[in-house]
């Protein structure tokens, strides 16, 4: 028979062996971003941008539940801060990495570099986007898809195939400068591509170049007769966005990353900061290609639409459709909007209610279910071996009260 030595010896490798083996929960993401000045024309109209490793919009963070995401960040800017938030992340026992500056952390430094590490645990669509001066209108953000575990499906049986995800946002002419002197939202860009006014009067008309292949509509390739979930995000400023793709309906199934009743819409309403997941069913004439177009409704703007086009394979990508782009429902057209927002309700069986005790809970809610499962045994164990050899003395019982308050 086994002594009681040797059993606290094995209780104490088996709990090491459980700790180490759950030790995160989901896999390791790993990104290594440096964030810089560059030239470039989203908009046909060549600026001053922020791009993470060359790119705007950023790199999109793909991951599934319960991943970690490791994002290792190079502030390239020579003389401006900055801090990335991650939008719709809930940094449960992480607030430190949700990067809102001066507020959950110190901005970084010029040539410095920060590394955020924070545990995805929801599915769904999310964003991440600068939170210093007025760099997210600057072309700073990006799209997280989070994915559901391995083996695990989605509440939507009708979809065949993940869509590229898509997002729209606004460029403007002036950055970092105080609120107040703004502009309207000159351009719409989708996926970071969009058409500026070459014909604005004040502009530097040389500057300015409507044929640029780095303009061209952002293309999103479809497979006739198939039904995709198209990832939607608005990181507008200041305006509320229509978007709608000629011809086809949306059905919604997610908003801000929580599953919701399907419902039809043919404009879907979207403010800033709001994501979306639709399904789309590619049921219309295969010959021929389809507008995506974003319009702003939030006032009676004349900024030009955002187009995109959507290119039922396989037509040619850069084929325009032979149609005008569909019109926006008219900017005060408010029962449309206020429609959309009373349609939304949380899909049954997937409401998730907040947590009673947050701040005791936090670090568990985070982690798998396989890693409670193994952090729950790992207690019991200890709690058994406590029972077991009470009769050792004081410093088995302060072990044990050490291992269980590292188990929480
Ligand atoms: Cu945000």
């Amino acid at each position: 028979m086994m002594r009681r030595g040797d059993q606290l010896l094995l209780g104490f490798f088996f709990c090491l062996f459980l700790s180490l083996a759950f030790a995160e929960g989901g896999r390791i993401r790993h990104y290594k971003w440096e964030v810089k000045y560059e030239y470039k024309s989203p908009d046909c109209y060549k600026k001053l941008v922020i791009a993470i490793n060359s790119r705007t919009p950023g790199p999109t963070i793909e991951a599934e539940q319960y991943d970690t995401v490791v994002v290792e960040l190079k502030n390239g800017l020579l003389t401006e801060n900055v801090a990335i938030h991650w939008h719709g992340i809930q940094q449960i026992g992480t607030p430190w990495f949700d990067g809102t500056e001066g507020v959950t952390q110190c901005p970084i430094l010029p040539g410095d570099t920060f590394v955020y590490k924070f545990v995805v645990d929801r599915p769904g669509t999310y964003l991440y986007h600068a939170h210093y001066g007025m760099q997210r209108e600057a072309g700073l953000y990006g799209l997280i898809r989070v994915a559901l575990p391995p083996g695990v499906s989605e509440p939507f049986h009708m979809i065949t195939i993940e869509a590229s995800s898509l997002m729209t946002g606004t460029t403007k002419a002036l950055m970092n400068k105080p609120l107040d002197y703004l502009p309207w939202t000159l351009s719409l860009l989708i996926h970071g591509k969009g058409s500026f006014n070459c014909f604005t009067p004040g502009i530097q008309s040389g500057l300015c170049n409507a044929t640029k292949l780095e303009c061209s509509p952002y293309v999103l390739t479809v497979v006739p007769g198939k039904t995709y979930r198209l990832r939607i995000a608005s990181l507008t400023a200041l305006s509320a966005l229509s978007f709608q793709i000629e011809g086809h309906n949306m059905t919604v199934v997610e908003a801000d990353g929580h599953y919701v009743e399907p419902f039809a819409v043919k404009n879907l309403f979207i403010y800033p900061g709001e994501t979306y997941s639709v399904l789309i069913t590619t049921d219309q004439v295969p010959s021929r290609n389809y507008w995506a177009v974003t319009n702003v409704v939030s006032r009676n703007s004349t900024t030009p639409n955002g187009l995109a086009i959507f290119n039922y394979f396989p037509n040619h990508p850069g084929r325009s459709p032979p149609t005008v782009p569909p019109v926006a429902p008219v900017w005060n057209d408010v029962d449309s909007r206020l429609a959309q927002s009373l349609a939304i309700r949380a899909r049954q069986g997937y409401i998730h209610h907040p947590p009673q005790l947050v701040a005791s809970l936090s670090r568990h809610r985070n982690l798998s279910p396989s890693v409670r499962v193994a952090r729950k045994l790992c207690v019991y164990a200890v709690l058994y071996l406590a029972a077991c050899l009470a009769r050792l003395g004081s410093s088995v019982v302060i072990v044990t009260v050490l291992v269980v308050r590292n188990m929480r």
